[in-house]
C-alpha cells in the first residue's frame, strides 16, 4: 500500500441509491451541514465528502447521491466501480413502493463490481407515523438471503431529525474491509472527473453538474 494507503486517514468511495423521493439527498446535506435543505429530484448526483470514525483512525468517506428515478437507474451501475460501501435508503412510510425497492436493491447487488461489498440499509422517515421497522424491512426484503454473501445492517433514521444517520454513516465505515487492499479502495484523484467525464459522454448530466 502506498503512503496515503499506510496513513490513519483513509479515503473510500461510498454510494448512496435509493428509490426517488426516498430521502438520499435530504439525509446527505443534514449529514454534512446539519440543515434541512428542500429538495428537488437528483438529475444526475451530488457529491460530498464525510469524515467518520473507525478503530484505525479517521476515514473520509467520499459519498455519491445519485438520483433515483425510473430513468436514471440504468445509470446507477456506472457508479459502482470502486465502490467500497454500498448505502441503501428506503422509504419505510411508503409501503406501496416496498416492493420495488426490494427489486432495485437486489438488482443492485448482483454487480459483480460490488461484489462483497457491505451494504448499509438506512430504513429513512422513521419520523413518519406508520412507518415500517428496521425488523420489518429485514424479513420484507429477505436480507438474510439477498445479502448472504456480504456484511449487511439496517440502520432505522429519520433525514427530516437526523436521528440515525450518524450510525448509519459509521457503520458502513465500519464495515470497510479497512485495512485490507483488496477491501478498501484508495482514493484517486481523478475518480471524481473521471466519472463525471464518463457521464457526460452518455449525456446523464449536463456542465452544470459538474463538482469542478
Ligand atoms: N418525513 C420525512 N420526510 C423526508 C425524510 N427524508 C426525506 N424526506 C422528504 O422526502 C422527499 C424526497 O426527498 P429527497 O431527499 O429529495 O429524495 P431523494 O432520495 O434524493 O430522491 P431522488 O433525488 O429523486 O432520487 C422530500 O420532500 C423530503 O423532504 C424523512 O426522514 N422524513
Ligand atoms: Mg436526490
Amino acid at each position: 500500500m502506498g503512503q496515503r494507503g499506510s496513513a490513519l486517514q483513509q479515503e473510500a468511495r461510498v454510494l448512496l441509491l435509493g428509490l426517488d423521493s426516498a430521502g438520499k439527498s435530504t439525509l446527505l446535506y443534514k449529514l454534512k451541514y446539519n440543515e434541512s435543505v428542500v429538495t428537488v429530484p437528483t438529475i444526475g448526483f451530488n457529491v460530498e465528502m464525510l469524515e467518520a470514525r473507525r478503530k484505525q483512525g479517521k476515514v473520509d468517506l467520499t459519498v455519491w447521491d445519485v438520483g433515483g428515478q425510473r430513468n436514471m437507474r440504468p445509470h446507477w451501475r456506472s457508479f459502482h466501480q470502486d465502490t467500497a460501501g454500498l448505502v441503501f435508503v428506503v422509504d419505510s412510510s411508503d409501503r406501496g413502493r416496498l416492493d420495488e425497492a426490494r427489486r432495485e436493491l437486489e438488482k443492485t447487488l448482483r454487480s459483480e463490481l460490488l461484489r462483497g461489498r457491505p451494504v448499509v440499509i438506512l430504513a429513512n422517515k422513521q419520523d413518519v407515523d406508520g412507518a415500517v421497522t428496521a425488523t420489518e424491512i429485514t424479513e420484507l426484503f429477505n436480507l438474510k438471503n439477498m445479502c448472504s454473501s456480504r456484511d449487511w445492517f439496517v440502520q432505522p433514521c429519520s433525514a427530516v431529525t437526523g436521528t440515525g444517520l450518524q450510525e448509519g454513516f459509521q457503520r458502513v465505515a465500519h464495515l470497510l474491509k479497512y485495512p485490507s487492499e483488496d477491501n478498501i479502495m484508495p482514493y484517486h484523484s481523478h475518480s471524481i472527473s473521471n466519472t463525471v467525464n464518463y457521464l457526460r459522454s452518455k449525456s446523464v448530466i449536463s456542465t452544470g453538474n459538474s463538482p469542478d
